[in-house]
């Protein structure tokens, strides 16, 4: 009888569990639960403004700033343009994400993205991305386009 209980207990428990990691995506997103670098932001919350310039100059290609400083719990407003002449894109994940996201990309370079920690750019277009950093760490944010990153193109976030 009393394994019984605490079987019920355990499975209660494990429901709750579940059900508190499936976070805002019950709320309405079709995908953005929490990641191990955050989660989709919540663009009716206060968010602090981050701009993020993406250009090529003379073969080196770059994200200015390419370091990026945030205190966990904080929402970010990525305002994007691209100065340069080529398309870019920006992708946040961890890097060890990136990295094996690129290599994919080498297959398929034109794989298109349309994910909240996501964004590409035509040349002197802008753009934003919401994302809210609930988790200390080190992150990567990068341009998948093939030889893109390998010109300089990604950068860090740093989330304490
Ligand atoms: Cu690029």
């Amino acid at each position: 009888m009393k394994i019984a209980t605490f079987k019920l207990a355990a499975i209660a428990f494990a429901m709750s569990a579940g059900a508190a990691l499936a976070g805002p995506g019950a709320a309405g997103h079709g995908h953005g639960g929490e990641t191990a670098y955050g989660k989709v932001g919540d663009p009716k919350k206060p968010a602090r403004p981050v701009q993020v310039v993406m250009s090529e100059k003379d073969g080196k290609m770059s994200f200015i700033p390419d370091r990026v400083e945030i205190r966990r719990g904080e929402q970010i407003r990525f305002q994007l343009r691209n100065n340069g002449e080529l398309d870019h894109e920006i992708v946040l994940a961890t890097l060890e994400e990136n990295l094996k996201h690129a290599v994919e990309m080498q297959k398929n370079p034109d794989m298109e993205h349309d994910d909240p920690n996501a964004k590409r750019l035509a040349p002197k277009k802008t753009g934003e991305i919401v994302w809210a950093f609930t988790k200390a760490g080190e992150f990567d944010f990068s341009c998948l386009i093939p030889g893109h990153r390998e010109a300089g193109m990604t950068g860090k976030i740093i989330v304490k």
